[in-house]
């Protein structure tokens, strides 16, 4: 009989600064609920990774999932990639970057499956040396709106996928829409990484490993869209499946 133990699924924390009340200014450790409530709905043990500076800690806290979810939020600092900050770069939290990438390290020696979500699909790519347009705009041609003023919910442009990648395996269509909450992407792709979503402006939308049991990113926030587009949930679902070993 199979292992029936739920795997766990790590989810990379951030911080986030108390604006008001008696803490004000105070550091908290979080991850947005989705996250959470994605992975239970589609068969994982979610446990929100702090974030932290301590080497050997990041490793053992690698050590102790089945399951590294790298999720959203800071644009990763350009130095990262070797460019110097230009004057639409979002904000930037360095120290996350660092923490980020000693997570998918230990996470990649240990052979352990990958999920990358928005920034965490940047961290990716920067991590086997692609880099990233500080702002869509200097691509220098019109693109579509990535920042959806819509609810998170929703789902705004459209993506092509790949039919020959691990993203259409995993979701079955071609043509699908996604919501959209990315001033960045994707310029140079990361060494040993393709590409197997695009939106039509050409904006890469999902990169993935192929020569790694699990690694699949994706620049929309499919945990957003968990209740409303239940084909979303098939990312979950196979990433959990990969974690637990089936
Ligand atoms: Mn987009």
């Amino acid at each position: 009989m199979k292992n029936m133990k739920k795997p766990v699924i790590g989810i990379s924390g951030s911080l986030i600064i108390d604006s008001s009340g008696s803490f004000a200014g105070y550091k908290r450790s979080y991850v947005n609920n989705d996250y959470i409530l994605s992975v239970i709905k589609n068969g994982g043990i979610p446990f929100i990774i702090p974030f932290n500076e301590n080497e050997e800690v990041v490793k053992a806290q690698i050590e102790m999932v089945d399951g590294l979810l790298l999720s959203g939020g800071q644009d990763v600092a350009p130095k990262n990639y070797g460019e110097e900050p230009t004057p639409k770069l979002g904000d930037i939290f360095p120290e996350r970057d660092d923490f980020e990438y000693g997570l998918l390290k230990a996470a990649l020696e240990a052979k352990k499956p990958v999920l990358g979500i928005c920034r965490g699909a940047q961290i990716i790519n920067t991590y086997f040396n692609g880099s990233l347009y500080q702002d869509l705009s200097y691509i220098g041609t019109e693109v579509l709106k990535h920042n959806q003023e819509n609810s998170p919910s929703m789902v705004t442009h459209s993506v092509m996928i790949d039919k020959t990648s691990k993203l259409f395996d995993i979701l079955g269509e071609e043509n699908i829409r996604v919501n959209s909450f990315h001033h960045q992407a994707v310029k140079k792709v990361g060494d040993g990484l393709t590409v197997s979503a695009k939106a039509p402006d050409g904006v890469i939308e999902a990169i993935e490993k192929t020569d790694y049991p699990f690694l699949v990113a994706v620049q929309w926030h499919p945990e957003m869209l968990h209740l409303t587009v239940e084909m979303m949930n098939k990312l979950f679902i196979r990433f959990i499946k990969e974690a637990a070993n089936e």
